[in-house]
């Protein structure tokens, strides 16, 4: 399988998130990445190489540009606050909850900060857009690679993606690589893309960017919001909206559920998959169901994830995968290249 990996991914390296009303050191370090480059490398599956040539004509059809221009510039406008922030990542401390404005720019760099976010726990750094920038790279890179003939590809980016909307950061996310990777495909004239998100937690900027759309399915499988973060968004009764009612399938599971459980979900995605007949397939590959994730709540196994690439390859569709969580650091490498072979074999 081709893989798309950039390493400046790891320009994108935050000191602390906050948790509980601490900061505690960041789950979504560069290590990630590394880890499944080398597992790669070891078992020698297919090539590895940089993304082609991109523009951000193709961020552009997915994010809104005032947040996009937002981005291109907080750092530098978060150092102009006071110099001492070059040393500190900037989190957001305010939102704008129901009943406030949302039309408005605001001039605070602090107010901008809230309003085109959703958690404090995804700190920018100076390296976020650069890095964010080049992991959608790859994820163009990995669509057109795939309309020009590959079976699968992978983007290996990070940081990941599917929590991030059209105009907001949040769960680690910055652009949404799996909307990325659909809509360039979309754009090159395949008529519908499925999408399939596995990661532990709901994908919920996926959603949001396709929910009124019917060219673009979404499906995800994940911890149960009532428990499981993003809380607020990934119930079962969301099926989209207007012209995409139907076109949006959300696997809520408790958490505790164990692999059986899991590949169950599976199979009943897939089946709604099949349903559509799309030209191509995105997963959102978060690794965070893994049992020994610190953040998570299910229980895969390492060698589940080879029968998960089996069951997507079954769906015999051109796929792109792209990554996403998972936070077992030392075994990230692992399980997620065990999905990429079992889909291979
Ligand atoms: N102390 C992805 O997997 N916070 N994002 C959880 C941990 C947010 C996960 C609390 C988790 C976001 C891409
Ligand atoms: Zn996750």
């Amino acid at each position: 399988m081709l893989t798309l990996y950039n390493d400046q991914h790891a320009l994108h390296h935050g000191k602390t998130e906050m948790f509980r009303g601490e900061l505690v050191p960041c789950f979504e370090v560069p290590a990630r990445a590394d880890y499944v480059l080398q597992e790669l490398k070891r078992r020698g599956l297919g090539t590895i190489e940089a993304p082609g040539a991109f523009d951000d004509a193709a961020i552009t059809r997915v994010h809104a540009p005032r947040y996009i221009e937002f981005l291109r510039l907080a750092w530098a406008e978060w150092v102009a606050l006071d110099p001492a922030n070059a040393q500190r990542d900037a989190l957001p401390s305010y939102w704008p909850i129901r009943g406030f404005r949302s039309d408005v720019l605001p001039a605070s760099f602090a107010a901008r900060m809230g309003l085109f976010s959703f958690d404090a726990g995804t700190p920018l750094t100076a390296g976020t857009w650069a890095a964010a920038r080049a992991g959608a790279a790859c994820a163009f890179t990995a669509a057109r690679r795939l309309l020009q003939g590959e079976r699968a590809t992978f983007a290996l980016t990070r940081p990941p993606g599917h929590h991030a909307g059209a105009d907001f950061f949040g769960g680690y996310c910055f652009l949404n690589n799996a909307a990325i990777a659909a809509q360039t495909l979309r754009d090159a004239g395949v008529q519908r893309v499925a999408v399939l998100d596995i990661d532990y937690h709901h994908g919920n900027g996926t959603q949001a960017i396709f929910y009124e759309r019917a060219d673009v399915q979404f499906t995800s499988i994940h911890g149960d919001p009532h428990t499981e973060y993003p809380y607020y968004l990934g119930y079962a009764d969301e099926r989209g909206a207007g012209a995409g009612l139907g076109f949006n399938h959300n696997l809520p599971l408790a958490r505790g559920s164990d692999f059986s459980a899991w590949r169950a979900a599976l199979h009943t995605a897939l089946q709604g998959v099949a349903a559509v007949k799309p030209g191509a397939l995105v997963v959102s590959l978060g690794l965070d169901t893994f049992v020994g994730d610190p953040i998570s709540g299910f229980t895969l196994q390492s060698a589940d994830y080879l029968q998960v690439g089996a069951d997507l390859a079954r769906a015999g569709l051109p796929t792109v995968f792209v990554f996403e969580g998972g936070y077992a650091v030392a075994e990230v490498g692992v399980n997620a290249v065990n999905v990429l072979e079992g889909f291979a074999q």
